[in-house]
């Protein structure tokens, strides 16, 4: 898809603060440092649209992104930074359950994970929410330029298995370096935003 307009809405601490719309949402989380930034400004063809950096889990706020006046992207930061306190954890676990049980906009959830490791429990936990809320989940294996290409299948099983992921739950091979998965990252968007 060709993005014409992608433009953050509002960064939001709290739930007051979450944008008065009707377009749909997709939930956009993973890791820290998983390269969710460089996903989100490789399939909207910007340079500088959500933030590239070096120091990990930075935000602790829900950005919302119009995305052509047709989908609503919420940005979920970074997890499972070792920095953070038990409050931090206890705040951001309180976050996610307050817009997944209370958001009706929200429709799938798009979750990265590093195509060189195993899932992580917080990449779990997170899948959780999606399942018990029963909205669609798209799995993203992000960085597979770093994949040598022997490896590539056999890492690529051992995600699914590890999340336990059904049939109809899409593991995407992504490289933000080389494009690869662009089209069909889109493809399940759509899909998923417009069933
Ligand atoms: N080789 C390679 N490097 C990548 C890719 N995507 C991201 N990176 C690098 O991985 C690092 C983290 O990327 P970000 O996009 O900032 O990751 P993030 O998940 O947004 O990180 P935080 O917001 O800081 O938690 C940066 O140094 C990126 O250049 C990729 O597809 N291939
Ligand atoms: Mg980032």
């Amino acid at each position: 898809m060709q993005v014409q307009k992608a433009e953050l809405v509002i960064s939001a601490p709290n739930r007051e603060s979450w944008p008065e719309s009707a377009l749909p949402e997709l939930v956009l989380a993973g890791r820290s440092n998983v390269g969710k930034s460089s996903f989100i400004n490789a399939i909207t063809g910007r340079k500088k649209l959500a933030y590239v950096g070096n120091t990990p889990g930075k935000t602790r706020l829900l950005n919302f992104f119009n995305i052509d006046d047709r989908y609503m992207f919420v940005d979920v930061p970074g997890y499972g930074f070792a920095n953070l306190s038990k409050a931090q954890l206890i705040a951001f676990g309180e976050m996610m359950e307050d817009y997944f049980a209370n958001r009706i906009q929200k429709k799938g959830l798009l979750m990265l994970v590093d195509a060189r490791h195993l899932p992580s429990e917080d990449d779990l936990g997170m899948l959780e929410y999606a399942r018990y809320y029963e909205i669609p989940v798209c799995i993203v294996a992000t960085k597979t330029d770093k994949v040598q290409a022997s490896k590539r299948y056999h890492m690529l099983k051992q995600i699914r298995n590890a999340l336990n992921l059904k049939s109809d739950e899409v593991l995407i091979p992504f490289s933000a370096q080389t494009k690869e998965g662009v089209d069909e990252v889109w493809e399940q968007i759509i899909k998923i935003m417009e069933t």
